[in-house]
């Protein structure tokens, strides 16, 4: 499998609960490796930008207002497969769907607060980590 990177963010809710180390374990663990990362604060309509997809989706509005009430890190990891292998290590977007021992499962507060986002394909990854990183920013 090729070697390959992904975005990942740790949401609002994660960082107010201290869970920023806890979830960094967890892509080391699986052999993902943190390539860049920064902590932030987006404005909602920076939230907007990224969520463009989801603009039609009735939970946009409550989505950007959440991305924005609190810091968030950015990060890009990468191995192999690492878009699909992040998806995994999440769980699914439901908590109570995740996996036992997923982020989701472990820390998620609901469906729309669930502690990570991870990109779903590599063209969307490219995408989503050109919106916050430059090649600079990434120490491979
Ligand atoms: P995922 O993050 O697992 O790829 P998406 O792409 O379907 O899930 O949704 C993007 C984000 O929108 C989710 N991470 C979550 O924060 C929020 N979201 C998804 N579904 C709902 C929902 N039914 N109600 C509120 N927020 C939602």
């Amino acid at each position: 499998m090729a070697v390959e990177r992904t975005l990942s963010i740790i949401k609002p809710d994660a960082t107010k609960r201290n869970l920023t180390g806890k979830i960094n374990a967890k892509f080391e663990d699986a052999g993902l490796r943190i390539v860049a990362q920064k902590r932030i604060q987006l404005t909602p309509a920076q939230a907007g930008v990224f969520y463009e997809v989801h603009k039609e989706r009735p939970f946009y509005g409550e989505l950007c207002e959440f991305m924005a009430s609190g810091p968030v890190v950015v990060q890009v990891l990468e191995g192999e497969g690492a878009v699909a292998k992040n998806r995994e290590v999440m769980g699914a977007t439901n908590p109570k769907d995740a996996a036992p021992g997923t982020i989701r499962a472990e820390f998620a507060e609901s469906v729309g607060e669930n502690s990570v986002h991870g990109s779903d394909a590599a063209e969307t990854a490219a995408v989503e980590i050109a919106y916050f990183f430059s090649g600079l920013e990434l120490v491979g």
